[in-house]
């Protein structure tokens, strides 16, 4: 499939690079380039030789929200009775693989949400966050009011929800938001080290991981550390778990093969 908006390329035939491809608009979050992103991600997932994604933007912007000029008009009767590219926002939240945000420059409103609807954050250190909605008449609406609390604490979330400051890339790592912050020109090194570092593992286990770290936000603690029990007695039935713990006591490489 050719993209207009996004390009698209593997590193090391494990890793799936989705670029967001705007620049003129900072990236701006049309629903035609949130088809094609989801295009990509559901593509790469159902990659069996891709082991990891990376969606990433520009030095200037990773996304600076929804497409402002396409929202400008839309009254309420149209946003309601088409739920207003809710779908194109949903697949996201379907990928099983690790999906890393690897964000320079901006990341405001639906930019901010889309990083944060990745499994980590790897911020340049003139990443820039925010949730501005506010200042448009408007308030978050891809998942800002409920993902932003859920990591930065409700203090700090109502702060940039009604303020529509920016906090920068110190600010979120000290909030919780990004996992670490590396320099612009080491992003992309940074993130794909990480990537690799996933990529060795046992697809099922990373898979598994990352569906019992979510499982943390939509449940209590009993259910939650119930699940990742059972989970975690699952994984006993896979030959990697013996190559891995067999690697350890043997003291030699684990050769994962994803069974
Ligand atoms: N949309 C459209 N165009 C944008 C844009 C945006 N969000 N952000 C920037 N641009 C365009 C500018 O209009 C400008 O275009 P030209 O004038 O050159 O044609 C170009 O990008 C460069 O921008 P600036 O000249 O403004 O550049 P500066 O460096 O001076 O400022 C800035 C950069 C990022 C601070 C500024 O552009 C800015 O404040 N941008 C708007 C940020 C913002 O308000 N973002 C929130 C948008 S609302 C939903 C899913 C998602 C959403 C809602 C619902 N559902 C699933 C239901 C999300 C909503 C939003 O994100």
């Amino acid at each position: 499939m050719t993209y207009e908006f996004i390009q698209v390329h593997t590193e090391a035939d494990k890793i799936g690079v989705i670029t967001l491809n705007r620049p003129k608009q900072l990236n701006a979050l049309s629903p035609d380039l949130m088809v094609e992103l989801g295009a990509a991600m559901t593509a790469f997932d159902a990659d069996a030789a891709i082991g990891c994604i990376i969606i990433t933007g520009s030095e200037k912007a990773f996304a600076a929200g929804a497409d402002i000029g396409a929202m400008a008009t839309f009254t309420f009767a149209d946003v309601y009775k088409n739920d207003y590219i809710t779908k194109h926002w949903e697949t996201i939240r379907s990928i099983r693989k690790p999906v890393i945000a690897a964000v320079s420059g901006f990341a405001l409103g639906g930019g901010c949400e889309l990083a944060m609807m990745c499994d980590f954050i790897i911020a340049a250190d003139n990443a820039r966050f925010g949730q501005p909605e506010i200042k448009l008449g408007i308030i978050p609406g891809a998942g800002g009011t409920q993902r932003l609390p859920r990591s930065v604490g409700k203090s700090k979330a109502m702060d940039l929800v009604l303020t529509g400051r920016m906090m920068n890339a110190d600010e979120a790592e000290r909030a919780g938001l990004v996992s670490r912050i590396v320099p612009l020109d080491k992003l992309m090194e940074e993130t794909l080290a990480a990537a690799l570092m996933i990529c060795s593992y046992s697809q099922i286990a990373v898979m598994a991981a990352k569906e019992s770290v979510n499982r943390s936000f939509e449940s209590g603690l009993s259910d939650g550390v119930m699940f990742e029990r059972r989970i975690f007695h699952a994984l006993f039935a896979t030959q990697d778990q013996k190559e891995g713990m067999d690697a350890f006591v043997n003291k030699r490489p684990a050769d994962f093969k994803h069974q």
